[in-house]
């Protein structure tokens, strides 16, 4: 029998603490708050609806800020693709933040639950062309001139990929929550169901999340030292 080294399928989850340190301001940070609106406000489909021009301008904002040369990946984003390296195949990166630094440290098998800041959607036949630039009410679908809206899940509206989500947390050996408070459903079930794949199951935040009792290991500290270290 050869004796082939075990590797294990992993699957990580993070969340707006792994951006951090790279000058992304997290939601609990900002307390949820911007412009004296709640973000389960504005970033809500009755909220486009209401006043596109401000839900525009909020993720305008946030667009500019990605953009701006100091914002770069971390040692954190940094480990997570030299795992994926390593694991070969084996690591599945699902992340609620909507910016591109997993991305730009080199993760391939990422899945962006809550879509991306700098893509945006046809509201009429749903085409996704990236996006650098502000984006008002008049920029129109180059394919059937339907209005366009941010690629990005707002509350109430269904994250991308759950299947496939799903199926990789029922096979996976490893489930990693980094960043996250756990506030956020359905990722903040995530744990749960890899619990009940029998998984071994490790929270890496700065303090405990809201789902602490669930993980079988944690470690905290800022993440550019425990995600480097745990990586290993
Ligand atoms: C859905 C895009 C159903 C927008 C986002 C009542 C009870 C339970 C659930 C619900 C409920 N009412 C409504 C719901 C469902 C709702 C929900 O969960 N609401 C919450 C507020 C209660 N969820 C939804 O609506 C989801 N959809 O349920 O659909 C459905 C079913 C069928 C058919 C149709 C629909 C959709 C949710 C997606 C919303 N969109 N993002 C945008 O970004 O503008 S969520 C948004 O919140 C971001 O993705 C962000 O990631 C997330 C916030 O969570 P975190 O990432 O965890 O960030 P947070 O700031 O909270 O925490 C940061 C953590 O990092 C902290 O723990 C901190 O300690 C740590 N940290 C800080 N610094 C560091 C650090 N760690 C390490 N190092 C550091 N340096
Ligand atoms: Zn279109």
């Amino acid at each position: 029998m050869t004796n082939r080294t075990f590797t294990p399928k992993v699957v990580v989850l993070t969340g707006a603490g792994i951006s951090a340190e790279s000058g992304i301001r997290t939601f609990r940070a900002s307390d949820g708050l911007w412009e004296e609106h709640r973000i389960e406000d504005v970033a809500t489909p009755e909220g486009f609806q209401r006043n596109p021009e401000l839900v525009q301008r909020f993720y305008n904002q946030r667009r500019q800020q990605l953009q701006q040369s100091e914002i770069q990946p971390n040692a954190a984003h940094y480990a997570l693709a030299e795992l994926e390296q390593k694991l070969a195949g084996n690591l599945l990166l699902i992340t609620q933040n909507v910016d591109n630094l997993h991305e730009r440290a080199g993760s391939k098998n990422l899945i962006h639950m809550h879509g991306e800041l700098l893509k945006v959607r046809c509201q009429h036949c749903a085409s996704i062309y990236p996006w650098q630039q502000d984006i008002t009410t008049s920029d129109h679908c180059a394919k059937c001139g339907g209005s366009l809206r941010p690629h990005i899940v707002w509350f109430g509206e269904m994250p991308f990929e759950m299947q496939r989500i799903y199926q990789a947390l029922q096979q996976c050996d490893y489930f990693i929550a980094i960043g996250t408070s756990g506030n956020v459903y359905p990722a903040a079930g995530f744990v749960e169901e890899a619990n009940f794949a029998n998984a071994t199951t490790v929270e890496l935040n700065l303090e405990p999340g809201k789902g602490r009792s669930a993980f079988k290991q944690a470690y905290y500290g800022a993440a550019t030292e425990v995600v480097p270290e745990y990586c290993r």
